[in-house]
């Protein structure tokens, strides 16, 4: 079942290329599966916010949670190293993939179902509101209690394929669990080498402290003036030494 979830989602997304004339921007998916029962999914009201959802609100019979990262191809990370405001093609990944990823939650959704579980689309939630930056259910820590890898100085999620890409989940009646990663990706954490990212952030958002969110939130701020409302940078992903590889 789990190798035939992979396969369904390279073909779902080939699908979706060929039928809205979209170039393939994506490597191949990673997918892993977070127990409902794994101690950071039960905190998530306390980690991230009182509204955070928990996996039973969008299905009740929930037993794991699927994390795909979808990373981006190479020459999407490099066209958006250096300058101050995204570069369009990375602009460009950001909204097809999320746009594609909404689809591909149902067609997932559907699949399982059709294997006789059950499963719900949790959707590409972003903030809770314009001035609360954190979303009602993070991406981020579903994928870390799944073991998509460590967080890095950059706050990114870093998976074997790097952080250049997007992260997305589906709640299911799948039995499935994997473990927490438990190695260092980030060369700053693991040796008190690298900041590059701490560096190629324009607006200074990253510090050995940690992460300034509404500092970051000025270059998402000034981007979606010019990228149709799409909060976006990436320079801190961009040309790292783990853009691509874990
Ligand atoms: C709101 C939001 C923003 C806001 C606010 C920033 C923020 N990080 O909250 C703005 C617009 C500024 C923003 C910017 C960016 N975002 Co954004 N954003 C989101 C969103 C919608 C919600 C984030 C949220 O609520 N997080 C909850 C808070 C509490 O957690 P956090 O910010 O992730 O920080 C936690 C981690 O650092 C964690 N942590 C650190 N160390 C450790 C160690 C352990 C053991 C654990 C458990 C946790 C942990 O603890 C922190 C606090 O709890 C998510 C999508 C989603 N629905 O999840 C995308 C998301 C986080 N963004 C993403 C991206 C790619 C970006 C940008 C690169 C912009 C771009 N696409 O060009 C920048 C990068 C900013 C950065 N360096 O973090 C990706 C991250 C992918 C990854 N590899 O990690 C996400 C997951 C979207 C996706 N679907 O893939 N974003």
């Amino acid at each position: 079942m789990r190798q035939g979830i992979e396969q369904a989602l390279v073909s779902f997304i080939d699908d979706y290329c060929h039928n809205n004339n979209v170039a393939n921007m994506w490597q191949q998916p990673l997918v892993r599966y977070a127990s409902v029962d794994n101690p950071i999914i039960r905190q998530l009201k306390t980690l991230v916010h009182p509204e955070h959802r928990m996996p039973e609100d969008f299905l009740p019979a929930a037993k794991s949670i699927i994390s795909y990262y979808l990373p981006f191809k190479e020459n999407i990370g490099k066209s958006n190293i250096g300058g101050e405001l995204a570069s369009p093609e990375w602009a460009k990944a950001y909204a097809t993939t999320n746009k594609m990823a909404a689809q591909l939650n149902l067609q997932l959704v559907d699949y399982i179902k059709a294997h006789g579980f059950d499963a719900a689309s949790s959707g590409n939630p972003g903030r809770i509101a314009k001035d609360i930056h954190f979303s009602n259910w993070s991406q981020r820590h579903v994928a870390y209690a799944a073991g998509h890898g460590s967080f890095g100085l950059n706050n990114m999620l870093i998976t074997e394929r790097g952080c250049c890409g997007r992260f997305f989940s589906v709640i299911t009646s799948l039995p499935f669990a994997d473990e927490e990663y438990q190695g260092e990706r980030c060369l700053y954490k693991s040796k008190g080498a690298c900041k590059l990212c701490m560096a190629a952030c324009p607006v200074g958002a990253l510090t050995t402290e940690g992460f300034d969110r509404l500092k970051c939130s000025i270059m998402g701020d000034k981007s979606a003036a010019i990228y149709n409302g799409d909060t976006i940078c990436g320079k801190c992903v961009a040309g790292m030494p783990y853009a691509y590889r874990g």
